[in-house]
């Protein structure tokens, strides 16, 4: 369990805060990046595997009826772990054809990423693919975003390693995206937030860079929006 400077943060607290970030992309402005056929293109960058909130995300999306989920990329370290544990969620939910890709265990400012996800301990009881190969995640990316220029949505829960060297590899890719959406900061000022930490670099890179629509959801907004709680009960 991660610590911040006030002491142990719950599981039940991350995992709404994940959900925050869901449910505020899928119930807010739904109409406004919805595609043809109603649904909302997203890619799902997620750090999977350590706290409960990006199984509980992930979960909710493969869920959405209104979510067009075109792939997950895994970041953090351990990628190849984390993205079996994505494919797990998605061959429980039949989303077997679900593209998964894991990302470069190196921060953007070259250091090593040296985390282990504690959830794959259960990996051996659910059916998931083993292919995963790291390294694979930005191109990945780039290739979907641009194959749909102007309508992906791309949703990052976990630090910005994938993110920042996608665009930072290709800028071009964020002209072309529809929005991105975290769930990274405080915009208060007492305490660091772990994804906005987790490389720093990655985090400059992507807040630095322009889109055509941005919103970054701060850990501190889960308090503000119990009542979307609602929304998640299908899960
Ligand atoms: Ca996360």
């Amino acid at each position: 369990m991660r610590k911040n400077s006030k002491g142990k943060i719950g599981r039940r607290e991350f995992g709404l805060a994940a959900g925050v970030g869901a449910a505020s992309l899928l119930a807010w402005p739904w109409s406004a990046l919805a595609g043809d056929d109603g649904r909302i293109p997203i890619l799902f960058d997620t750090d999977i595997g350590d706290d409960i909130d990006d199984a509980v995300c992930l979960a909710y999306l493969l869920s959405q009826p209104r979510c067009e989920l075109l792939g997950v990329t895994t970041g953090f370290g351990a990628n190849a772990q984390r993205a079996k544990m994505v494919s797990a969620f998605a061959t429980a939910a039949g989303r077997e054809d679900l593209p998964i890709h894991a990302g470069s265990p190196i921060a953007l400012n070259g250091e090593p990423i040296d985390m282990s996800p504690d959830q794959a301990r259960v990996l051996s009881k659910w059916k998931h693919r083993e292919d995963f190969e790291e390294g694979k995640a930005v191109e990945f990316m780039y290739e979907t975003i641009m194959s749909r220029p102007g309508e992906v949505t791309l949703l990052a829960v976990g630090p910005l390693t994938n993110v920042g060297r996608l665009f930072k590899k290709h800028p071009e890719a964020a002209g072309a995206v529809k929005r991105v959406v975290l769930m990274n900061g405080h915009f208060k000022a007492w305490a660091p937030e772990w994804n906005a930490i987790g490389d720093k670099a990655a985090t400059r890179a992507v807040y630095e860079t322009a889109f055509p629509s941005f919103l970054s959801v701060p850990k501190i907004l889960k308090v503000k929006v119990l009542h979307l709680s609602e929304r998640m009960k299908p899960i």
